[in-house]
Order: C-alpha cells, then structure tokens, then sequence
C-alpha cells in the first residue's frame, strides 16, 4: 500500500517528460538527504536517553548546548536548503517557457470550469473538452485559465502544477517523452464537483497527432436518420454545447467530436455501450449540481435518438 502512488497514469514519480522527470529527481533527492537527516537526529535522540550525564561544570555544559544549537538548528537546515536550491533552482527552469531556439512550441489553450476542461488548438480551431492530445517530443505550450473560479493543471506524469486563474494567463510548457495516456485532475478545491474534473491526456507519435487533429477540422454532414435528433438538440442543447455546424453553443463542453472521448462529464462516466443514454438521463445524480440541466421534459425517445446521434459523433 505505501508504493501504490509510485506507478500508474497519475503519478510524480511514473515520470513522462523532462519536466516531470526534473520533479521526480527533485523528490527522491530530498526524500534520500531528509531520510538521512531524520535518522541522524533520532540517533541523537536515543543517543541522549541512554548515556549518563555528563560530569562537567555549568558553563561548559552551556557552551556545548549552544553547540549543538548552532550545528543543528542553524548550519544544517541552512545547509539542506541551499542545496534544495542548487538542485531545484536549475531543475525549475525546465518548467518555464523560456524563449527557445528551433521549433516553436504548439500551443494549446485549455479553460477551466466547473467542473470540466474546455481544450482548443488555435493553430488548427479544433476544439474539444476534457481530453487533450499532444504530439510526442515536441515542446507544448498550455495557456491557462478559468472561466469562473480558480483550478489547477496537474498531470503528475509530465509536468509540475499550474494555477489556473480567472483574468489570467499563465503558460506551462511541457514535452511528453513517451507516448501513453496520461490522467490529470484539477488539484485546486473548485466546489462540489472538484473530485470529478479529470482530464484524459494522450501523448501520440507527430503523424499520429497530425491525423488526430486533422480528423477533427471538418464537420462532417449530418445524416439523413439523425435530422429529428438534431431538430431537437438545436433548441434545447444548442445554447450551451457548439457541435460544429449545428449549433453555437457557449456554456458548456463542445460536443464535435464527443463520440469518440473517452469518458463522459470529465471522468465521471466510462465511456461504453449505453454511457450516452445514461449521461443524458441521470448526469444530475451522477455528477449531482454539475452546470446542465434535468431534461425530464424531454420525451424520453428524443433523449434516445439525441443519445444515439451523439455517439455517433467524431472520428
Ligand atoms: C445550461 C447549459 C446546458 C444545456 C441546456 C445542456 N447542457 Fe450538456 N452540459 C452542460 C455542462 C456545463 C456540462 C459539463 C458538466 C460537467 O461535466 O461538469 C454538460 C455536459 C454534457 C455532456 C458530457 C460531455 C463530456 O464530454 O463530458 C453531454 C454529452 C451533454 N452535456 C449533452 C447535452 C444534451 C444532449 C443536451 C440537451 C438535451 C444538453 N447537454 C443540454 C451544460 C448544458
Ligand atoms: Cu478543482
């Protein structure tokens, strides 16, 4: 049980990248000296129980306190944390996006909400939610922000944590060295729903990614056994989720290429067989409060075809 944060798709020390693996160094150095420093000062500690007082003066009993005082309390702290400094400082500029010759990074803009992740390629105008593809071995840039309340970017497996502010923008820059997928999760509190805002990352090979992206920049025309679903999907989900060519939206995660996402209201719901069908009738108990309305007003055979169109939906 005291190993099961060391492997799997979300964990620091499961490293990806080179920011990641900065961290993981970081991590294990300090959890290697201050072990060291923990055992020296229980040592002391028993040390101090067992022997027999010293037979000397007051004065000098004093001066060798102050001793100990001094080597302990001052020069080793002093000296752990300078060298937290010399090995962090170096391994934190890693994280920043610094200026960089030869390939300018991609950049990806991902918005917080709660309780999801609005993602979109400016480059290309794809746009998805609670899922975000990356080319492997290319520096990316992930410009950050909120659409309400303060969030933070963790995806312990390629890099540290970001703050995701309102009014702010604040850039990660990361490379993902393998190709895999990887789990992030807000790690700031944002409310009810905070524990339910997971983000599906997947690192894929350059062509890979290219097609990826490249899949999702036309909007394929609706099919003709799909027209009633959209007929009513325009009026009643239109105003909050665009589907490109059919509807704006604006409030809530954009529906392209939902078909083909992993899981449904940002982890919360695998996804599978009948996962559609299920979200459209019980997101509220699922994910209770999460920013869409009931639609029990909705026949459920509408619910039904709305389901199936959407399944139907991306590459
Ligand atoms: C008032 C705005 C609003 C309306 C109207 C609305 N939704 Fe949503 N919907 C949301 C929000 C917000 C979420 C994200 C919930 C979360 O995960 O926290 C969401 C999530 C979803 C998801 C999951 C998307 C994903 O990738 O996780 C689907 C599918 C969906 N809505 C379909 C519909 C359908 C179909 C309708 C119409 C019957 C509809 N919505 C009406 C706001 C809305
Ligand atoms: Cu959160």
């Amino acid at each position: 049980m005291l190993l099961a944060g060391c492997q799997g798709p979300q964990s620091a020390l499961a490293p990806a990248g080179p920011a990641a693996q900065a961290a993981a160094w970081l991590w294990w150095g300090m959890l290697g000296w201050f072990a060291l420093v923990w055992a020296a000062v229980l040592g002391l500690w028993l040390y101090a129980l067992v022997r027999r007082p010293p037979d000397c003066d007051e004065a000098r009993a004093k001066r060798l306190g102050r001793r100990w005082i001094v080597a302990g309390g001052l020069l080793l702290p002093g000296f752990s944390i300078l060298a937290l400094l010399v090995f962090g400082i170096p391994q934190g500029l890693c994280m920043l996006p610094l200026p960089r010759e030869g390939e300018a990074p991609l950049r990806i803009e991902v918005i917080g909400h709660q309780w999801w992740w609005e993602v979109s390629y400016p480059q290309s105008g794809v746009v998805t939610a609670n899922r975000l593809a990356l080319p492997v071995g290319r520096p990316v840039d992930l410009e950050l922000t909120s659409a309400d309340v303060i969030h933070s970017f963790w995806v312990p497996s390629l890099a540290g944590k970001l703050d995701m502010l309102p009014g702010r923008r604040l850039t990660l820059r990361l490379v993902a060295g393998r190709a895999g997928v990887y789990r992030g999760q807000c790690a700031e509190f944002c409310g009810a729903q905070h524990a339910r805002m997971a983000l599906s990352v997947e690192a894929l090979v350059p062509e890979e990614f290219e097609r990826w992206q490249a899949a999702r920049q036309v909007a394929p025309p609706v099919p003709a056994e799909h027209a009633a679903a959209v007929a009513a999907f325009r009026p009643y989900c239109g105003q909050c989720h665009r589907v490109a060519g059919v509807s704006p939206g604006g409030r809530g995660p954009d529906l392209t290429d939902v078909g083909s996402r992993p899981s449904l209201g940002a982890g919360t719901l695998a996804m599978g067989e009948g996962a559609m069908r299920r979200w459209l009738g019980e997101h509220q108990r699922l994910k209770p409060h999460n920013g869409m309305p009931r639609h029990d007003a909705l026949p459920a055979g509408t619910l039904d075809a709305i389901a199936a169109w959407l399944e139907s939906l991306g590459p």
